[in-house]
């Protein structure tokens, strides 16, 4: 998968592309992060890529024609979608996240001060996405939100130990409570069953740990679960230790 970012602060998407995940997805040859700068695609001495608002108001406006060139480069390597950052955009989901995994070659446009001519954006963008309802300073940060989340369902980026699938949302659920060493903490003990070695068990158990939490913490999450699935995690729950709720961080059901 090729990612293409069309930034004036190249030096965020190079150092965010340079540590974990994403560099070793990069030496791997199973993705690519590059950067172009609009400010190459200026025409006049001083390298202008933005002008004042019509009408007034604050932040500059990136010029139609610079996006327009910069776009145009982005094309040069073949068919790309190409994607513009904005609060206006429909918020990133895992079934965005999975679907953009599909494509080869994905150009996000990153914005900044008063943002693009609406214009440009009308002709050049294909779809506008957003990491969430509040305002960051750039687009450049969204991006790399983008391309982390995206690489991590590229084949191979993670290892077989830890795998997307298995990661909060995958399964529509949030992930149960891990633990480590020591067996007990400050008074918690780590659950008996985990120490069982029965791991079809455990993975029953985590299952409907994962329900209680996802209930607990983003019921509105649930709407794809099964009512009856949910219903018998409410009995289990019924059933659990006091000392296994405290350690699960369940307190908070009133169950
Ligand atoms: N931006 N999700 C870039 C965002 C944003 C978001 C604000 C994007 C400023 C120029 N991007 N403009 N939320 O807040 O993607």
């Amino acid at each position: 998968m090729k990612f293409q970012v069309i930034t004036l602060f190249p030096e965020l998407i190079t150092a965010g592309a340079s540590s974990g995940v994403l560099s070793q997805g990069i030496k791997k040859n199973l993705l690519s992060v590059s950067t172009i700068n609009p400010r190459d695609f200026a025409t006049d001495g001083h390298r202008t890529v933005d002008d004042r608002p019509f009408g007034g108001g604050d932040g500059m406006l990136m010029l139609p024609e610079i996006l327009e060139a910069s776009v145009a480069k982005a094309r040069e390597s073949g068919p790309t979608r190409v994607i513009y950052l904005s609060p206006q955009g429909p918020v990133l989901t895992t079934d965005k996240v999975r679907k953009l995994a599909e494509l080869s070659n994905v150009t996000l446009v990153c914005g900044r001060y008063g943002g693009i001519d609406q214009r440009a954006l009308n002709v050049l963008v294909d779809e506008e996405l957003s990491i969430g309802d509040y305002v960051i300073s750039g687009g450049e940060l969204a991006a790399l939100v983008v391309i982390d989340g995206v690489s991590r369902f590229l084949p191979g980026v993670l290892g077989h130990e830890a795998s997307a699938e298995k990661d909060s949302f995958s399964n529509g659920l949030l992930e149960h409570p891990n633990f480590t060493r020591p067996r007990e903490w400050q008074g918690q003990s780590v659950p008996e069953i985990l120490l069982s070695g029965n791991h079809p068990k455990i993975e029953q158990w985590r299952r409907q740990i994962a329900i209680l939490v996802t209930l607990q913490k983003r019921p509105e999450l649930l709407g794809a679960i099964p009512k009856a699935e949910i219903e018998a995690a409410k009995a289990f729950a019924a059933g659990l230790s006091p000392g296994d709720k405290e350690a699960c961080g369940l307190g908070g059901l009133g169950l």
